[in-house]
């Protein structure tokens, strides 16, 4: 575990009002706990922009339970890129929608790859991405 250091940093009054005001919002019990996620936050980005970095993503979708042919381009894409499918998880919410979410580990353009084909298939109802990264131990 990295050693905790203490510094102080200067801020304009008004800048720091808002960062309280969003600490506040958002739960942070502490203005460090709040800064250290905004430079992870900052961090997982960076690691996401470069190329070749190991990265995760958590895919969450909605789809239509009906379209048969939807659920095999799925597991088709999967089948496809089985390196990069840690894991996958179906509800089935109702008669007619499916929710998935499928974890996945590579690099940042095999995610975003496997991700806008799955986002763009027909009877894809909701398709999100959360871009996740470790940057620190
Ligand atoms: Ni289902």
């Amino acid at each position: 575990m990295d050693e905790t250091i203490r510094f102080s940093i200067s801020l304009p009054e008004s800048l720091l009002k808002e960062l309280d005001e969003k600490m506040i919002n958002k739960g942070y019990a502490s203005r460090s706990e709040f800064v250290r996620d905004l430079i992870r936050k900052e961090l997982i980005e960076e690691k996401w922009s470069i190329s070749g970095e190991e990265v995760f993503g958590v895919l969450a979708l909605i789809y239509d339970h009906n379209k048969k042919e939807l659920a095999e381009r799925l597991i088709d894409i999967q089948h496809h890129t089985p390196i990069n499918i840690v894991c996958a998880t179906h509800i089935h919410i109702d008669h007619h929608n499916c929710l998935e979410t499928i974890i996945l580990r590579g690099t940042p353009e095999a995610i975003e790859n496997i991700a806008i084909k799955i986002g763009g298939l027909t009877g894809i109802k909701f398709s999100k991405l959360t871009r996740a990264a470790t940057v620190d131990k």
